[in-house]
């Protein structure tokens, strides 16, 4: 299964720690995931989607193997990863800058965390007035400074050598960019896109930043997070910047609030519903089971949960923060698709009959054949046809679509163990 990984980043005290222990930490109830290596700084959250077994009143049978599916609902799992150490001037090779960079070129797409409210100044110092502007124009000049500066020191070699090989120019550059997780289709997507139809030889530096440019936008994939909006100075800031910049890429958050609920949650002061604006308190209980049992409120922790609300939910709806989760995973434009063994029943490959067992997030322009391959190595190898719901065919090549995301294979021999590793 190709795991997605999403990188916090951001400044000291932007808030990125937060954001990582409030979209991973209560959410371990959801269930289990298949990745094998979490680091300290690693986190697992679960995104909901739409489960194909609500269309099918199967919401009783649907048994997922990694996360979870409520009536409907299903949790996938995806990596997270806090990138701490970037301070301005990483790039020349000041403070953590280099592992910072290493982490970064694991990641899919990026969830830039911006302290708003202004309260913490570029080094992440607390001040006051600070423009979180700043910040969000710095964290990408950071970025493409490493890759123009390495780019730029060899361009002349790089030059020779794409002249004397008469190479394309997707390819020379995929030489220089591979290292940052870039593959050769990125790279012809990316040139597609910036339009540059002189010969390589004639580039100036003006065309290398653009190229660099067209390059970032496509390998890292940004969700601009304004964090901190329960404090009083975010009001402007945010008014502000979502007049500047991509609003579609903007999302509104408050890491600190959704911890503090969660906890709350937790400790079962409160009930809280994850992603939405509401909770229940105590004296909200009609009858509850001891299980469900809800404590009283102190005035303190009251008082305080009366002010998230106000600043917080009541303004904005919801806390934000697996939004910003959401929007990065649609930003990469991953659609979740279902292997079954059978298309009547939805049993999956394997010993095991459970329904819609197995799910992946697959990237746009995966072909059905591609699919067999991430299922199992023999699902490929043996592979005579494949088809969706109703048994209709598809061909090997099509392109998978949310249309056709329920998928069952038939393969010349019977596949006995089944992995989707
Ligand atoms: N008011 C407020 N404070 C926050 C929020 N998120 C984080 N903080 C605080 O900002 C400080 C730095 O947070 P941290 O997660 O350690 O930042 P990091 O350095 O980016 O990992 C801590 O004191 C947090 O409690 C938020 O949404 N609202
Ligand atoms: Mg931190």
């Amino acid at each position: 299964m190709p795991d997605i990984l999403l990188a916090f980043v951001g400044k000291p005290s932007a808030g990125k720690s937060s954001f990582l222990n409030a979209v991973t930490d209560a959410q371990a109830k959801v269930g289990n995931f298949p990745f094998t290596t979490i680091k300290p700084n690693h986190g697992v959250s679960y995104i909901p989607v739409d489960c194909p077994c609500k269309r099918f009143g199967k919401q009783a049978q649907c048994s997922p193997r990694y996360g979870k599916c409520i009536d409907g609902t299903r949790y996938l799992p995806i990596k997270i990863l806090d990138v701490a150490g970037l301070v301005p001037g990483a790039s020349e090779g000041q403070g953590l800058g280099n592992q910072f960079l290493d982490d970064l070129r694991t990641a899919d797409a990026l969830i830039h965390v911006v302290d708003v409210s202004g309260t913490t100044d570029q080094n992440g110092k607390e001040t006051a007035g600070y423009d979180p502007i700043n910040d969000i124009n710095w964290l990408r000049s950071e970025i493409h400074n490493w890759v123009f500066n390495n780019l730029h020191k060899r361009w002349g070699s790089i030059v020779r050598r794409h002249v004397a090989i008469k190479a394309l120019p997707a390819e020379t550059l995929q030489n220089q960019f591979s290292g940052y997780g870039s593959t050769v289709s990125l790279c012809h997507r990316f040139m597609e896109k910036c339009g540059i139809k002189e010969a390589l030889e004639t580039w100036d530096d003006d065309t290398l930043h653009a190229i660099v440019d067209a390059f970032l936008d496509e390998r890292f994939p940004t969700v601009i997070a304004l964090n901190k909006i329960d404090l009083p100075d975010s009001d402007k800031n945010i008014d502000r910047i979502c007049r500047k910049y991509d609003e579609s890429r903007i999302v509104l958050t408050s890491a600190l609030a959704e911890v503090f609920l969660r906890k709350l949650h937790k400790q079962k002061f409160i009930k809280y519903f994850e992603g939405t604006d509401s909770f229940e308190l105590a004296e909200d209980q009609i009858d509850p089971s001891e299980e469900e049992k809800l404590k009283p409120l102190d005035e303190k922790t009251r008082s305080r949960l009366e002010k998230v609300q106000d600043m917080v939910l009541f303004r904005y709806g919801h806390t934000g923060v697996l939004e910003a989760v959401k929007k990065a995973v649609d930003l990469l434009g991953m659609i979740p698709v279902y292997p079954v063994k059978n298309i009547n029943n939805f049993s999956s490959f394997g010993r095991d009959n459970r329904v819609f067992r197995d799910c992946l997030l697959v990237p746009p322009e995966t072909t059905v054949r591609d699919l067999a391959k991430m299922v199992h190595p023999d699902l490929d190898k043996y592979y005579l046809y494949a088809e969706t719901i109703g048994s209709i065919r598809l061909g090997e090549d099509q392109i998978i679509t949310p249309e056709i995301s329920v998928i069952s294979f038939k393969t010349s021999q019977n596949i006995g163990s089944s992995s989707n590793k």
